[in-house]
């Protein structure tokens, strides 16, 4: 496979190459720090067997980051600091956004965000505010986007077409695992009729599909080192048009619990209310503009629902024998998905406060 090292010299950089080191805690693709003699980089190879179409990705990638941009260009304050605000993509040798290497690996490249840093799990509330105020911005930002983004993984939170998926390889058990996962099945089965509650909703046009990031784990925003703002929305490979509640959704998921995603003592995982509190107000000080009043209802629901969701991929992924999430242990998995469902079965417990609060901002 080539190297980081080697993958650089299909970009025009600033300064010489002088060293690349694996970096940050995605599941997906592959992703180094780079230091050249002059600046400091982020350099991804992608996973194509995810990302099937990776340059319709990049199109994507530089239309978003062109489009908000140009927004804090067109702002009364905006300074050379601001450039801190959207990933500055890289181009290759060949004048593309991306470089494909001798073996076809596909590579990308953009400057790093200094002074900032992602965080698996959420120290404070002024944290989950932050992030969730930069996640709503966003989406608020690429609300007038003048063109429909390319669907990069198809049916990606079309929660039904999840559920199948478990099905099937709940049929196939082809590595004998099924028989570990009882519990967990169950509590997915039980809920089955929410799953298909936002598509229903979309259908009968109560709610809208805009153009929204799609995998908005708190890891997915850089928290300013100084200020504590969340300065910058990173891991674009996803956008594309989806339902605001998927970014929600996906907030609760990874921003309320205070053990990490794959956690195995399961007492320490659950919904803490004054994290969900500072997501729905740091969400809707951006969002909240936007949103009908029948998507702010259903914010609270989004979050069990990705939750559940993303719980079934994991579960799919265990039972079809670690063939998507890049796993670091045995059953790791089957770890993630137990997460899911104490996370789940927290939010279900602490529903009714959930919406009771919602529905008090107006
Ligand atoms: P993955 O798809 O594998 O999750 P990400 O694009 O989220 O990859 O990058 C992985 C990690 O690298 C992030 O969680 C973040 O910590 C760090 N990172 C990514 N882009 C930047 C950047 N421009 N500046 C600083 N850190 C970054
Ligand atoms: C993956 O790339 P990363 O680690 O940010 C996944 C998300 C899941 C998440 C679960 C393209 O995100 O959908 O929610 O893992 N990304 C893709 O941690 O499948
Ligand atoms: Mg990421």
């Amino acid at each position: 496979m080539i190297t980081a090292a080697e993958a650089s010299k299909g970009f025009l950089l600033d300064g010489e190459f002088v060293s690349a080191e694996k970096y940050g805690t995605g599941h997906i693709n592959d992703t180094y720090k780079m230091s050249t003699t002059k600046q400091t980089y982020i350099l991804q190879r992608i996973n194509t067997s995810i990302f099937r179409e990776p340059e319709k990705l990049m199109d994507n990638f530089v239309q978003v980051c062109k489009h908000i941009e140009k927004k804090i260009a067109a702002e009364k304050c905006s300074n050379p600091a601001s450039r801190r605000r959207f990933l500055q993509v890289m181009y290759s040798v060949n004048g593309t956004p991306y470089f494909r290497d001798s073996e076809n690996g596909f590579w990308r490249c953009y400057v790093f965000v200094d002074q900032a840093r992602t965080y698996d799990v959420l120290e404070k509330s002024a944290q989950a505010y932050a992030a969730a105020a930069a996640f709503g911005a966003f989406q608020n930002d690429l609300a007038d986007l003048p063109c429909r983004l390319n669907e990069t993984i198809a049916d990606f939170h079309h929660t039904p077409k999840r559920l199948a998926a478990l099905e099937a390889a709940v049929k196939a058990d082809c590595c004998g695992r099924l028989a570990d996962v009882a519990p967990e099945l169950d509590f997915i089965m039980a809920r089955k009729e929410e799953y298909s509650l936002l598509l229903a909703e979309k259908d009968a046009g109560n709610i809208f599909e805009r153009t929204t990031h799609n995998d908005t784990k708190l890891n997915n925003v850089l928290i300013d080192d100084l200020t504590g703002e969340g300065i910058c929305v990173i891991d674009l490979d996803t956008v594309m048009p989806g339902l605001p509640h998927y970014d929600f959704g996906d907030m609760v998921r990874t921003g309320t619990s205070p053990a990490p995603e794959d956690e195995t003592d399961l007492s320490k995982v659950g919904m803490r209310f004054e994290m969900f509190e500072a997501l729905l107000r740091g969400y809707l000080s951006n969002a909240g503009s936007f949103l009908n009043a029948r998507e702010k209802e259903l914010l609270p629901f989004s979050g069990k629902l990705i939750t559940l969701e993303i719980g079934i991929r994991f579960l799919t992924d265990y039972l079809s024998g670690d063939v998507y999430f890049k796993i670091h242990r045995e059953k790791h998995n089957l770890d993630r998905c137990r997460t899911q469902i104490k996370l789940a079965q927290s939010i279900e417990d602490q529903f009714d406060a959930m919406r009771k609060l919602n529905d008090s901002i107006k």
